[in-house]
C-alpha cells in the first residue's frame, strides 16, 4: 500500500475538489503485497572461505545464526563472488559489471577516490527508483571523493550517496588501511576541527612512530606489509595524523554496524529497504570484541566468525522483532576466499588444526582457483522460499540485476552489463536455472582469469607463476601453464589438469573466455 498511497497523496496538494473527491473513491484497500517490494538485506562477509562455517562442513567452531538462515532458507553449493579480491567484487556487486572491464578497480589504497562514478546505475539506484530506501553500513574499500582523493576534513564525496545509497556509515577503507574512523553520510564523524585528519603515503615526520619503530609496543605483530602508523596498538597500511576524537577501537566494529543496521530496520519498517549490510570480519587485523575473544581453538581468525556470526543473528532477530522475517529477501555472501596470513601474527596459521577454510577447495584470496570466489552464498525469506541446498550457479554480481526484477524494476538500457537475472534460482524456484558460466578473476592481474561452465573450469594464466595453490595450508606461488582444464565433478581441487585429454572442451572455453572479455556485456 505504501507506495501507491504515498504516490497518490503526493498529487493531492496539486488537485481541485473534485479531483480530490474522485481520489477519495478509489482510495479502496490494495493489499499489501501488491505495492511493497520485499525489503532485501544483502550481508557480506570479508575474507570468508567456503569451509569456514558449520552449515558448510566446519567442525572446528559452530555458526547456530548463519546455520539457522541456511536451514530456513537455500544454502548454494555453487555460490561465487566474482573476484579473488574485496574491491573487484564490490565493485560488481553495485554495478552489476565485471570489475575487468575497468581498469583501476583492484585493491583501492588509503587515499582512493571514488571507483564508481556518480551517475553509474547500481543495485542501490535501481532498487530507490523503486521507492526504496537504501543504505550501505560498513565496509566500503570503493574509494571517496573526487579525482584528488578523499577530503578527510570536509564533504566526502563522491561516495555511496551519489551512486544510489539514501544514507551511509562507513569504514571507509579496510580495517587495515587507514585511517580508523566513521564516514557518515559525507563526513568524518566527531572530527574535532582543531585535530584535523591528514592521509597520506610517506612518514609524515621523522619521529613518527610505525610498527618498524615501534614494534615491540604492538598489541598484534604484523608479518608482512602492515608496519606503518599504529593505531589501537596494530600497525597499518598507510601513515595518518590527527582525528584522534573519531578513531574507532577494533573491538568495537561489529557492535557499530549492528547498532546502526537495528536503527535502519527499525526505521524503515513501514516502507521497502534495501541494506547492504557490510562486515569487516574475517579481514585482517582481526581483531574481535574482548567477548569473543578466545571462543574458538582457532585464535582471532575462528573468534571473528564467531562474531560475524554473532552479527547474523542480531539482523535477523531485528527483523523479527519489526515483524519483517516474511518481508525480507535476505542474501549472505562473502567478498572473496580465505586467506590465513594476511599480514599479522594473530596465530591463524599455528592453530588452524583440521580446519579447512576453503572445504574442498583449492586456493583462496588472490587466486583463480576455485577457492577464490566460491564462497558460502545462502538465500532466506520467511514463508517464500522453500528451504534446501542447491546447485544452481549464482554469484553476487547477479544481485543488480535479480534485485531489480524483484522490485519490479526493468533494467535500464545499458546497465549491469554482467548481472544475469538468477531470481528465480534465488528463491528455489522448482526448475529453475542458475547462470550458464561465470568469468573469475583475481585483483585485476591482467590475463588471469577462470572460467567456470558446468562441470567444467578453466584456468588462464599470463603468467609463469600464480598464487593459487596451498601449500602447508599457506597461499604459494607455484609453476603454472597457460591454459589449464579442470572436472570439478571428479577434482572439486583443481588438482589434475585434463587439458590434454579434453582439448575440443578447452578449445571453446578458451574462445568463450575470449569472447566474454573482448565484449561490453554478457547479458
Ligand atoms: C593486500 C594486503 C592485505 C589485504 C589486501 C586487501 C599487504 C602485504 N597485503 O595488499 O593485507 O589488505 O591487500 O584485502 O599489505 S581485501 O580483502 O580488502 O581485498
Ligand atoms: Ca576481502
Amino acid at each position: 500500500m505504501y507506495r501507491l498511497l504515498d504516490h497518490r497523496l503526493g498529487n493531492v496538494a496539486r488537485m481541485p475538489l473534485l479531483g480530490l473527491a474522485i481520489l477519495l473513491l478509489t482510495l479502496t484497500p490494495v493489499p499489501a503485497q501488491e505495492t511493497r517490494p520485499p525489503n532485501v538485506v544483502v550481508i557480506m562477509a570479508d575474507d570468508l572461505g567456503y569451509g569456514d562455517l558449520s552449515c558448510y562442513g566446519a567442525t572446528s567452531l559452530s555458526t547456530p545464526h548463519i546455520d539457522q538462515l541456511a536451514d530456513e532458507g537455500i544454502r548454494f553449493t555453487s555460490g561465487y563472488c566474482s573476484a579473488s579480491t574485496c574491491t573487484p567484487t564490490r565493485y560488481s556487486l553495485l554495478t552489476g559489471a565485471y570489475a575487468f572491464r575497468t581498469p583501476g578497480t583492484g585493491i583501492a589504497p588509503p587515499n582512493s577516490p571514488a571507483i564508481i562514478q556518480p551517475g553509474t546505475k547500481t543495485i542501490a539506484s535501481i532498487l530507490k527508483s523503486a521507492g526504496y530506501r537504501t543504505a550501505v553500513i560498513g565496509k566500503w574499500h570503493l574509494g571517496l571523493g573526487g579525482p584528488d582523493g578523499p577530503d578527510w576534513n570536509g564533504l566526502l564525496k563522491p561516495g555511496p550517496l551519489e551512486i544510489g545509497f539514501d544514507e551511509c556509515y562507513l569504514l571507509p577503507t579496510t580495517n587495515d588501511r587507514v585511517p580508523q574512523v566513521y564516514v557518515s553520510d559525507h563526513r568524518v564523524e566527531n572530527l574535532d576541527p582543531n585535530d584535523p585528519l591528514w592521509v597520506g603515503n610517506k612518514k609524515p615526520s621523522p619521529d613518527h612512530p610505525t610498527g618498524i619503530t615501534h614494534r615491540e609496543s604492538l598489541k598484534m605483530d604484523w608479518s608482512h606489509g602492515h608496519n606503518a602508523t599504529i593505531h589501537n596498538g596494530i600497525s597499518r597500511i598507510g601513515f595518518y595524523t590527527g582525528g584522534h576524537a573519531a578513531r574507532f577501537r577494533d573491538e568495537d566494529l561489529a557492535d557499530k554496524w549492528v547498532e546502526k543496521s537495528k536503527a535502519f530496520i527499525a526505521e524503515n519498517r513501514d516502507r521497502p529497504f534495501f541494506l547492504f549490510f557490510s562486515s569487516h570480519d574475517i579481514h585482517v587485523p582481526r581483531m574481535p570484541h574482548e567477548r569473543f575473544q578466545g571462543a574458538t581453538s582457532l585464535g582471532f581468525r575462528g573468534d571473528a566468525i564467531i562474531q560475524l556470526d554473532w552479527c547474523v543473528g542480531q539482523l535477523m532477530e531485528s527483523l523479527e522483532e519489526n515483524d519483517l522475517a516474511e518481508n525480507t529477501l535476505v542474501v549472505f555472501c562473502s567478498d572473496n576466499g580465505p586467506v590465513l596470513d594476511d599480514g599479522y601474527k594473530d596465530g591463524a596459521v599455528e592453530k588452524i588444526g583440521d580446519h579447512r577454510a576453503a572445504g574442498p577447495f583449492s586456493g583462496g584470496k588472490y587466486s583463480v582457483y576455485e577457492g577464490g570466489t566460491r564462497t558460502p552464498f545462502i538465500t532466506r525469506w520467511k514463508g517464500t522460499i522453500k528451504p534446501g541446498v542447491s546447485d544452481n550457479l549464482v554469484a553476487t554480481i547477479d544481485l543488480a540485476h535479480s534485485c531489480s526484477k524483484l522490485a519490479g524494476q526493468e533494467l535500464p538500457d545499458g546497465a549491469c552489463p554482467d548481472s544475469i537475472n538468477v531470481l528465480d534460482a534465488l528463491l528455489g524456484k522448482v526448475g529453475a536455472k542458475g547462470r550458464d558460466h561465470l568469468v573469475q578473476q583475481d585483483n585485476g592481474t591482467r590475463g588471469t582469469f577462470g572460467l567456470r561452465s558446468g562441470k567444467w573450469k578453466l584456468q588462464r594464466h599470463k603468467r609463469k607463476s600464480a598464487r593459487n595453490v596451498v601449500v602447508e595450508r599457506q597461499l604459494a606461488n607455484t609453476a603454472v601453464p597457460e591454459h589449464q582444464l579442470f572436472d570439478l565433478e571428479a577434482d572439486p581441487a583443481e588438482k589434475r589438469n585434463v587439458i590434454e585429454q579434453h582439448p575440443e572442451v578447452a578449445k571453446r572455453m578458451i574462445k568463450q573466455l575470449d569472447d566474454i572479455i573482448a565484449a561490453k556485456q554478457t547479458r
